[in-house]
C-alpha cells in the first residue's frame, strides 16, 4: 500500500489524509463541484474533480471513483461512513480493480448488512437477544402471531432498514397490519427489498457500542465501549467513552459477545456492534456497522490507539499489535457540530461559515471539515467538525466540555452549539449517579428551550437590523437586513454574496430575496417590505422533491404544497396565505436557495 483514494469528504476525508500522511502513505482526494474548496481537498496530497453534485453522480459514482484510483495511481481505496462504506459492491469492485480495500470483506459486510442474517449469526454466536423471530415474516399474520405468544409492544424491522426507516413499533394488536404494510411498503421504496422480520421492543433503552479490531489473521480485540443514547430522529448528537455506568457483568457480556460475532462472521477490520441497555439492565444484540464510525475519535481518546492506522495495518495483512483489550484510561466525549438551526426544529441550513474559532486547552480536539469561508452545501449531510473533550474521569471531561462548547465560535450557518451548551448543563446527563439520557431522551426529556437562531430570521423580533443599497434594474432600493447576517458576510471577507448586484435584477421582480438568501437559511427572504405578496418562498435551500398540489389549485394559508430535500431530510413548503396557486416556479429535480421564490399565489 502506497497511496490511498479517499472515497468521502468533510471532516473524515480530512481525517484519513491526515493518517495517510501519518503513516507516510499517499492521499488522493475526491470532489463535487460545490467541494472544489474544501478543507479535504486541500488536506490531501492530490485531488481529482468528480465533475457533478448529486450524490449519485460523485460520492456515490463507482465507475468515476475507480476511474480516478486508476488515473492517480492509487492502489488502496478507504471509503470512511456513510456514502459507499457498506456497500458490498462498492467493495468487491475496489477489490475486482486490483485495489486494496479498507475495510472487511464483501462478504462480511453482506451477511451483516442484512439484518436478518446478522441475528441469525448473533444467534450462533451465543450473544443476547430480546425475542425475535429469527428469519423474516412473511405476513402480518405471523407477525400478530408473534405478538400473541410475547406480547407487545414489539418492533417491525426492515432487513435492509437503517437510520430508522423501516421501523415501526406496534403497541396495539390492531395496529399489526397496518404497520407491517407500512413497513413492508417502505423498505421496498428505500431500498428495493422489503423483507422484515419482528423483535420484543425494548421502550426507551439506552445504546452502547463495543468498537472492535479483527485483523485476518483471527485475532479479535474489543477496543472499548461508547454510549451513544443521546439521538434525536436517528441522528446521535452525543457520544462519550467508555459507556458510563455499566456493571462489570453488562462490560463482560458485551465484550464477549462482540468478539463472538465478530468471530461467526469471518470480520476483519474496525467495526462497531451495537447492542440496546434496557431500562432493567438486560443487553441485547442490535446489529454491525462495518465500518469506521462517526464517534471513533472518543475511543482513540481513551485508548491511545489511532484506529485509522490500525485499519491501514490489517488491510496490509499485518497482525494486530496488541491482542489483549486495552483498558480505557480517561473519559472522552464528543458533540456533533452540525449546521443546523435547533430553535427550529434542528432545521439544516447551509451557507457559508464566516468565523469559526475552535476551543483549545487541555484534552480538546477538534476535527473539522470546514472552517471560515467554507461553503456548506445542501446537497450533503449538515456534520461541520466534531469536538472531543477528554478528561481524566467523566466529570472532569465534562467540566472541561463546559468551557469548550463555551469558547467554541461559529458564524455564518446557525449550528447545534446551543444544545451542547444546555444538555452539559442537564441533571440527566451530568449526575454523577446514573445517565439519565435514553435513546428518546430529547423527545420525551430534554428540558431547554432553544430559540431560533436570530441572526438566521430576518422577521424575527429583537435582532439589530441595517439597510443597504441595492441596484435592481438601473434602479435604487434600500434593503433591510439583520445586522448579524451582514457582520457575518463582512467578518468571512467575501463581501456580499453574488446577487446583490446584476443576479437579483436577473432573478426575478423584485430586489430583494434571491441574492440575500445565499449566505443563510430564511436570510432576508422573509423581508416583507419589498417582495410581492403573492411570492410562496422557501426557507430552506435544497432539492425540489415533488409538488402535493397542481397549479391552479384552491390552498389555504399552512396547507403543505411543495416537499424539499436537504442534506438527507425532508421538509415541507406551507401556503403563506389562501388562495389560487397560479404558478409552480419550482421544477423537481432542480435546487431552490433559501429564500426564493417557489411559486405564487394569487
Ligand atoms: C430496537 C429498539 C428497541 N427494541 N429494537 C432503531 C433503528 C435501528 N438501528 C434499531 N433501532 C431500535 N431497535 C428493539 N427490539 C429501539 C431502537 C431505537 C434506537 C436504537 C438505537 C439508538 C436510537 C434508537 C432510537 C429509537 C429506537
Amino acid at each position: 500500500m502506497r497511496k490511498v483514494l479517499i472515497a468521502n469528504r468533510g471532516e473524515i476525508a480530512v481525517r484519513i489524509a491526515r493518517a495517510c500522511d501519518d503513516a507516510e502513505l499517499g492521499s488522493v482526494a475526491v470532489y463535487a463541484d460545490v467541494d472544489a474548496d474544501a478543507l479535504h481537498v486541500s488536506a490531501a496530497d492530490e485531488a481529482y474533480s468528480l465533475a457533478g453534485n448529486a450524490p449519485s453522480e460523485t460520492y456515490l459514482d463507482i465507475a468515476k471513483l475507480l476511474r480516478v484510483a486508476a488515473d492517480s495511481g492509487a492502489d488502496a481505496v478507504h471509503p470512511g461512513y456513510g456514502f459507499l462504506s457498506e456497500n458490498a459492491d462498492f467493495a468487491q469492485a475496489v477489490l475486482d480493480a486490483g485495489l486494496v480495500w479498507i475495510g472487511p470483506t464483501p462478504e462480511a459486510i453482506r451477511l451483516l448488512g442484512n439484518k436478518i442474517t446478522a441475528r441469525e449469526i448473533a444467534v450462533r454466536a451465543g450473544a443476547p437477544l430480546v425475542a425475535g423471530s429469527d428469519g423474516p415474516v412473511a405476513t402480518a399474520g405471523d407477525a400478530r402471531a408473534f405478538a400473541e405468544e410475547h406480547g407487545l409492544p414489539i418492533a417491525i424491522k426492515a432487513a435492509f432498514g437503517g437510520g430508522g426507516r423501516g421501523l415501526k413499533v406496534v403497541r396495539e394488536m390492531d395496529q399489526i397490519e397496518e404497520s407491517f404494510d407500512s413497513a413492508v411498503r417502505e423498505a421496498v421504496a428505500a431500498f428495493g427489498r422489503g423483507e422484515c422480520f419482528v423483535e420484543r421492543y425494548l421502550d426507551r433503552p439506552r445504546h452502547v457500542e463495543a468498537q472492535v479490531l479483527a485483523d485476518i489473521h483471527g485475532n479479535v480485540v474489543v477496543v472499548g465501549t461508547r454510549d451513544c443514547s443521546l439521538q434525536r430522529r436517528h441522528q446521535k448528537l452525543v457520544e462519550e467513552a467508555p459507556a458510563p455506568f455499566l456493571s462489570e457483568q453488562q462490560t463482560r457480556e458485551i465484550y464477549d459477545a462482540a468478539k463472538a460475532v465478530c468471530r461467526e462472521a469471518g470480520y476483519s477490520g474496525a467495526g462497531t456492534v451495537e447492542f440496546l441497555v434496557a431500562a432493567d439492565g438486560t443487553v441485547a444484540f442490535l446489529e454491525v456497522n462495518t465500518r469506521l464510525q462517526v464517534e471513533h475519535p472518543v475511543t482513540e481518546e481513551t485508548t491511545g490507539i489511532d484506529l485509522v492506522q490500525e485499519q491501514f495495518r490489517i488491510a496490509a495483512g499485518e497482525q494486530l499489535r496488541f491482542t489483549a483489550d486495552p483498558a480505557p484510561r480517561g473519559h472522552s466525549f464528543e458533540f456533533r457540530i452540525n449546521a443546523e438551526d435547533v430553535g427550529r426544529g434542528f432545521l439544516p441550513s447551509p451557507g457559508t461559515v464566516a468565523e469559526f474559532t475552535g476551543p483549545t486547552g487541555p484534552g480538546v480536539r477538534v476535527d473539522a471539515g470546514f472552517g471560515a469561508g467554507s461553503l456548506v452545501p445542501p446537497q450533503f449531510d449538515s456534520l461541520l467538525a466534531k469536538l472531543i473533550v477528554t478528561g481524566a474521569d467523566r466529570q472532569q471531561a465534562l467540566r472541561r466540555s463546559r468551557r469548550a462548547l463555551a469558547e467554541m465560535r461559529i458564524t455564518g450557518v446557525p449550528t447545534v452549539l446551543p444544545f451542547h451548551r444546555a444538555v452539559v448543563e442537564a441533571p440527566d446527563f451530568s449526575s454523577v449517579e446514573r445517565l439519565g439520557v435514553h435513546t428518546r431522551w430529547i423527545e420525551t426529556d430534554f428540558a431547554g428551550q432553544i430559540p431560533a437562531d436570530e441572526a438566521f430570521n430576518a422577521a424575527g423580533p429583537g435582532g439589530e437590523r441595517r439597510t443597504i443599497t441595492v441596484d435592481v434594474d438601473g434602479k435604487r432600493l434600500a434593503v433591510g437586513l439583520p445586522a448579524a447576517l451582514l457582520d457575518g458576510w463582512a467578518r468571512s471577507g467575501q463581501g456580499l454574496p453574488d446577487g446583490f448586484d446584476g443576479g437579483a435584477a436577473a432573478a426575478g421582480n423584485t430586489g430583494t430575496a434571491p441574492g440575500a438568501a445565499a449566505g443563510s437559511n430564511g436570510g432576508a427572504g422573509t423581508n416583507g417590505s419589498v417582495a410581492h405578496p403573492a411570492e410562496l418562498r422557501s426557507q430552506m435551500a435544497g432539492t425540489v422533491v415533488k409538488w402535493l398540489v397542481d397549479a391552479g389549485a384552491q390552498v389555504t394559508a399552512g396547507d403543505p404544497l411543495l416537499v424539499l430535500e436537504a442534506m438527507k431530510m425532508e421538509t415541507q413548503v406551507a401556503a403563506h396565505r389562501s388562495g389560487t396557486l397560479s404558478e409552480l416556479v419550482a421544477v423537481p429535480g432542480g435546487v431552490v436557495s433559501a429564500g426564493s421564490v417557489v411559486g405564487r399565489i394569487e
